[in-house]
C-alpha cells in the first residue's frame, strides 16, 4: 500500500459517496495495515492563556469580538500547568497540548515561560504539543530546542469557505505557518471543524489539501462544531454522527499513517458512534473534564468505553504506525 500525495477531488468524492459500510470496510483495512486497531492515544488539553483573542473566528468562545461566557484570563502559572499535566499522565494521556488564545506568538516573557513549560512537561516522558497561533521561524526553532514534539494549527475548512468563517487572517497564512513548523522539524498537527455550514465539497477539499501535503501531517484532529452562545455560529444545526464517521473514514484512507483525532463534539456522541469512528480509523481522543473552554466527555464514561471496546492506551512517541517501512 503506497502513501500518495496526489489524490484528486474526484477520488475523494467517490469514496465519500460509497455505501457507508463499504466505506468503513475500506478505511478499516487501511487502518489495520498501518495502526494497531486496539490502541487509542489519549491526549489532554491545557488552556494556558484563555480568552481575549483579537481574531474573529466565528466558532470560537475565546474571540474578544463576541459576547461569550469566556473573558480574558491571565496566563496560567508554571506550577499549575505542570500539576495539570501530571494529572493527565496519571489518567493515561501520552500527549499534552498547551493552548493559547493568541493570533500569533510574540517574543516575550510569556513565550519564554511557555518554553519552560514545554521542557517541564517533556521531562514527564510524554509528547508536548502547542497551539499558539501563527509563529515565525526563530520562534519555531526555540520551541523545537525546548523539546516541543508537535504544533497544532488547524486549516479548519476549505480555502473557499475559510473566508466566511475568519476574516482576520487567510488560509494562505495558515499554510505558511504549517511550512514554518515543518521546516523546524516539529511534527505537524492540522485538521478542521465539521458542521460550520460548509458543504461536503468543502470538507473533502480540506481533506484533499491535507493529503496533498508531503509529508502528510502526523496528526489530524476532526472536530465537530460546539455551538458557543454569543458567537455567529451559535444557531448552527448539529451534524450527525454519520457525517463524522464518513469524514473520518475518508481521512483514514487518504492519510494512512496519520493519527486521526476524534476531537471536539465527542461529548454528544454515544459509545456506539465513537466505536464506528474508531473502526473507520480514528485512533486518538482528548480526555479530561474540559477541552479548552467547553466540557468534555466525563472521565468515568471514557473509562467505561475503553473497557467495553477493549481498547488500550497508546504509549508516547510511537511514530508512523506499526509499519514504518512505507515512505
Ligand atoms: N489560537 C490558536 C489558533 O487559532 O490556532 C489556538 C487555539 S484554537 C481554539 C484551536 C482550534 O480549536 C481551532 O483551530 C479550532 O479548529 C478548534 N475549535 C475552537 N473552537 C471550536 C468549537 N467551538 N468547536 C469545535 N472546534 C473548535
Ligand atoms: C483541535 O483541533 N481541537 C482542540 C485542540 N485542537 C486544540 C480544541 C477544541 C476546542 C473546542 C472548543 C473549546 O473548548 O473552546
Ligand atoms: Fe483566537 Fe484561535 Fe479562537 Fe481564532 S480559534 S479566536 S485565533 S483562540
Amino acid at each position: 500500500m503506497i502513501i500518495r500525495h496526489d489524490k484528486t477531488l474526484e477520488e475523494l468524492q467517490e469514496l465519500y459517496a460509497s455505501p457507508l459500510l463499504e466505506l468503513i470496510a475500506k478505511s478499516n483495512i487501511v487502518h489495520n495495515r498501518f495502526h494497531d486497531p486496539g490502541e487509542i492515544q489519549v491526549c489532554s488539553l491545557i488552556s494556558i492563556k484563555t480568552g481575549g483573542c483579537p481574531e474573529d473566528c466565528k466558532y470560537c468562545a475565546q474571540s474578544s469580538r463576541y459576547q461569550t461566557s469566556i473573558s480574558a484570563q491571565p496566563m496560567m502559572q508554571y506550577e499549575e500547568v505542570i500539576s495539570e499535566a501530571k494529572k493527565a499522565v496519571e489518567r493515561g494521556a501520552t500527549r499534552v497540548c498547551l493552548g493559547a488564545a493568541w493570533r500569533e506568538v510574540r517574543d516575550s516573557k510569556q513565550f519564554d515561560e511557555i518554553l519552560r513549560m514545554i521542557k517541564g512537561i517533556t521531562a514527564l516522558g510524554i509528547e508536548v504539543c502547542c497551539t499558539l497561533g501563527m509563529i515565525k521561524d526563530h520562534q519555531a526553532e526555540k520551541l523545537k530546542e525546548a523539546g516541543l514534539y508537535a504544533y497544532n494549527h488547524n486549516l479548519d475548512t476549505s480555502e473557499n469557505f475559510y473566508k466566511t468563517i475568519i476574516t482576520t487572517r487567510t488560509f494562505k497564512d495558515r499554510l505558511n505557518t504549517l511550512d514554518i513548523i515543518e521546516k523546524a522539524n516539529i511534527s505537524v498537527c492540522s485538521g478542521g471543524i465539521l458542521g460550520m455550514g460548509e458543504t461536503i465539497h468543502d470538507r473533502l477539499e480540506l481533506l484533499l489539501t491535507l493529503s496533498r501535503r508531503n509529508p502528510h501531517p502526523e496528526s489530524v484532529p476532526i472536530n465537530r462544531l460546539t455551538q458557543i452562545p454569543g458567537t455567529p455560529l451559535e444557531e448552527q444545526p448539529h451534524i450527525s454522527g454519520w457525517e463524522m464517521i464518513r469524514a473520518i473514514a475518508v481521512a483514514r484512507i487518504v492519510l494512512p499513517k496519520t493519527m486521526i483525532r476524534l476531537s471536539a463534539g465527542r461529548i454528544e456522541m454515544t459509545c456506539e458512534e465513537q466505536a464506528l469512528c474508531f473502526l473507520a480509523g480514528a485512533n486518538s481522543i482528548f480526555a479530561g473534564e474540559k477541552l479548552l473552554t467547553v466540557a468534555n466527555t466525563p472521565i468515568d464514561r471514557d473509562d467505561r468505553m475503553f473497557r467495553i471496546l477493549g481498547l488500550r492506551k497508546r504509549p508516547a512517541f510511537v511514530k508512523g504506525g506499526k509499519y514504518d517501512l512505507v515512505s
